[in-house]
């Protein structure tokens, strides 16, 4: 009995839901030593773009390859873009709409993912466009009748009868106030849009149902502990929409945006770091794993957001658990992986869990590799009020009034700063 007892102590994960107590104290952070972004892991200076490009730059991606996301394994999977869609003048003669199926095919599986454009119908040449993932499926971020449903889980959402993780029709727009897709439209834009668990399902099952298992060597059954989790599989998504959007002569692929909200916002910026297509990346609200530093430990910590969702980052990461001042990387060199693009950092005050503090530090620590290019990064060092945007440099910051959710004020914000950049 009492050895049974012990082996249940010792495989309880640190913590459960009920002993975590966030701190939100400023005081009560231990003192941390940030790595730092410009002396290379063999104590070079980096005192140049050249040295950042050659040295420091993938030095960094590497680590944030291996100790946080995980790798992409190096096995190609066959990709095909099927446009299974092609409507002229849909929502009242404002846009084109597209609807293009991603078919992957590796290890004689395959899987698929519906990607929904709207490019904006009065246009005279490519058009920039804002990418990235919604969280109930394509058919909910408008009412529009046509936008294919796909069959793939959905989280659960009770108000709309959905019990079973199977998305239906009730849920046709119910997330239309995230996505002011009039609004982009208008300004010129287009917006592409996939849902996550198209690509993984986000829950852990041991990577069997999403795209993992079609780049598994043979005899491997896991991503090994350095390779990717469900965030670098939904970064590959946006990768592959990439892929697409340079195929597709109606969509300027070297103005492009990727936005994401929360978990989506972690997957935005790892996006971002891996992929320089991406000539802009908007992290919203994204906190612990991304815009916030983790050493502040304020809110969700590592140890926490690898106990609940353990399935997100790769194995390598639990090292960090509780173990924060051993990371080789904090979340401001993922910021500075942007460099010298432009990147939107937002926050929103009653989300203190995502530590905005923590999101808007990332970007004052990213800012001498901006430096290096000459360019501004953050315009300052001082915490902007609530609602005061800082956007004059090529990284921008606003914590905003209100909870965790990505709101018609963020968005007027976003094609702000994108107007500077992307018109
Ligand atoms: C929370 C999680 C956060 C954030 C959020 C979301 O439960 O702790 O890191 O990702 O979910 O994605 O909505």
């Amino acid at each position: 009995m009492k050895g049974l007892l012990l082996i249940f102590l010792i495989s309880c994960p640190v913590f459960t839901f009920a002993q975590f107590e966030p701190n939100y104290d400023e005081s009560k952070i231990p003192d941390f030593i940030l790595p730092d972004i410009l002396v290379s892991e063999s104590k070079e200076k980096i005192s140049n773009v050249d040295k950042w490009e050659k040295i420091r730059r993938p030095e960094i991606l590497e680590l944030f390859e291996s100790e946080v996301y995980g790798k992409m394994p190096d096995r190609i999977v066959e990709v095909k873009f099927q446009v299974v869609d092609i409507k002229k003048s849909a929502l009242d003669g404002l846009a084109d709409r597209k609807q293009i199926k991603m078919i992957f095919s590796g290890n004689g599986k395959e899987h698929s993912a519906d990607l929904l454009i709207y490019l904006p119908a009065k246009r005279n040449s490519p058009v920039p466009l804002f990418v990235g993932y919604n969280f109930y499926g394509n058919h909910t971020v408008f009412p529009d009748p046509d936008i294919l449903i796909s069959e793939s889980w959905v989280d659960n959402y009770p108000s709309v009868g959905i019990f079973d993780h199977k998305p239906n029709e009730l849920s046709r727009g119910i997330r239309t106030y995230r996505w002011p897709i009039v609004n982009i439209l208008t300004r010129g834009y287009g917006i592409a849009l996939m849902h996550y668990g198209n690509i993984d399902p986000d829950f852990d099952d041991g990577f069997q149902n999403g795209i993992h298992p079609l780049f598994y060597e043979e005899g491997q059954s896991k991503p090994a502990p350095d390779e990717w989790g469900s965030i670098g599989a939904w970064a590959y998504g946006l990768i592959q929409a990439m892929n697409y959007f340079e195929e597709d002569k109606d969509i300027d692929h070297t103005r492009v945006a990727v936005m994401g909200h929360s978990r989506l916002g972690k997957t935005s910026l790892w996006a971002g770091a891996l992929d320089e297509r991406f000539a802009m990346v908007i992290s919203n609200e994204s906190g612990c794993g991304g815009a916030a530093i983790s050493m502040r430990r304020i809110g969700e910590t590592v140890g926490r957001i690898n106990t609940v969702f353990p399935h997100w980052f790769s194995d390598n990461f639990n090292k960090y658990n509780e173990n924060e001042d051993a990371l080789p990387v904090d979340q401001h060199m993922l910021i500075a992986l942007m460099a010298p693009r432009p990147v939107y950092i937002a926050s929103a005050k009653g989300d203190p869990w995502a530590d905005p503090k923590g999101e808007f530090l990332s970007g004052v620590y990213a800012s001498p590799v901006y430096d290096l290019y000459g360019i501004q990064g953050l315009e300052t060092r001082e915490m902007p009020l609530v609602n005061q945007p800082i956007s004059a440099g090529s990284i921008a910051y606003h914590v905003r009034s209100g909870e965790h959710d990505l709101t018609y004020y963020d968005w007027e914000q976003f094609l702000n700063f994108a107007d500077r950049f992307l018109k």
